[in-house]
């Protein structure tokens, strides 16, 4: 290849810095706020992306030895992932509070720059990482609101128990076999991928839709027996064979959201995670998991729901609360809706 050729291939490429700065000048009134968290997302995941590569040859993998607030062991990797998005953050001066999956408690910003900030982050800083130690795809799930407490004031419990509805912008990191970044800001869904040889994102995805119709069902299978009967009819119905619906559909589940959920995004698809025999919302968190990945769904035109309402509205009262979640193309969670009701 020519100099001149791949100079002009370089000048065609859009890094998400640029394209976050583009898209802000389409919002009337917008601040560069959103920009400047975005910084701190990337900067953050490009950490998490160094140190998740050197699992195996660093001693990052294995468990810290605590547990997290949902009594599950947490991992090295998610100490290390919450401590650097919330330093990332809180460095940046426009987020007054986090809340993550790692924190049993909402963490309030609050040294000089972060006074009068208006936003607040819920994050899930490592999703699925006991894949990390068999080299299976992991996720950053992020969620960002405007705060509703007065600005001058402590951050509340109140701005991080907000409708997913509210949410000003939504994403994930994916660390897959290249790492990407997507995210919403309720005009669209947009993904990046991480170029590590120098550091930055190129958009790679532009306006990313779910196909209407999909043909991948997610789900795990092995909890069916305690499954309700809705959710083990509509498995059947996926099973069927009926070539008008091209059914029987394709299995496909990693045990890592991020990771299915983008395959189904890209591909089309259902995944679902329901409730089942003594956990009657499922295992997903509302705020953290299920919120922005929702948001995201229906701003690439697809669906999520709780089975029976939309995961948007549901009304979030502690911040590690579950929900169940059936989120993906729409002729297949609303299908899937129809198997709940019919069954209820
Ligand atoms: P985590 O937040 O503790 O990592 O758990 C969430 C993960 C999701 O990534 C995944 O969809 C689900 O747990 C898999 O659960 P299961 O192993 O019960 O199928
Ligand atoms: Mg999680």
């Amino acid at each position: 290849m020519t100099d001149i050729q791949e100079t002009k291939q370089v000048k065609d490429l859009v890094t998400l810095g640029e394209f976050v700065i583009q898209k802000q000048h389409e919002y009337p009134g917008a601040t560069g706020d959103l920009t400047q968290i975005f910084g701190a997302i990337k900067l953050a995941a490009k950490l998490v992306h160094r140190e998740i590569n050197k699992a195996g040859i660093a001693d990052i993998t294995g468990y810290a030895g605590q547990e997290n607030v949902q009594g599950e062991q947490q991992q090295k990797l998610d100490v290390y992932a919450n401590e650097k998005f919330k330093a990332a953050l809180a460095a940046r001066g426009l987020v007054c509070g986090l809340a993550s999956e790692e924190e049993e408690s909402f963490v309030e910003f609050n040294q000089p720059q972060n006074v009068g900030s208006k936003y607040v982050v819920l994050i899930d800083p490592v999703d699925g990482s006991s894949n990390i130690d068999v080299n299976v795809a992991v996720g950053t799930i992020f969620s960002i609101y405007r705060r509703v407490s007065p600005e001058d004031g402590p951050v509340q419990l109140e701005d991080f128990l907000q409708k997913g509805t509210e949410q000003v912008a939504a994403g994930y990191v994916i660390f897959g076999s290249s790492t990407m970044l997507v995210y919403t800001t309720g005009n669209g869904v947009n993904g990046f991928t991480f170029d590590p040889s120098i550091g930055v994102y190129y958009l790679s995805h532009e306006n990313m839709r779910i196909p209407e119709r999909g043909q991948i069902y997610s789900v795990n299978e092995g909890n069916y027996v305690h499954f309700p009967m809705g959710v083990k009819q509509y498995i059947k119905y996926c099973q069927e064979r009926d070539e008008a619906s091209s059914r029987p559909y394709a299995s496909r589940y990693i045990g890592s959201l991020v990771a299915d959920f983008h395959r189904n995004l890209l591909k089309g698809g259902i995944f679902f995670y329901p409730s089942y025999a003594g956990h009657p919302k499922g295992k997903l968190r509302l705020l953290y998991e299920c919120n922005p990945i929702a948001f995201i769904m229906e701003q690439a035109g697809g669906i999520a729901s709780d089975g029976h309402r939309r995961v948007l509205e549901l009304e979030p009262t502690e911040l590690h609360q579950r929900t169940p979640l059936f989120v993906g193309s729409p002729n297949m969670v609303k299908k899937a809706e129809d198997f709940m009701r019919a069954f209820a």
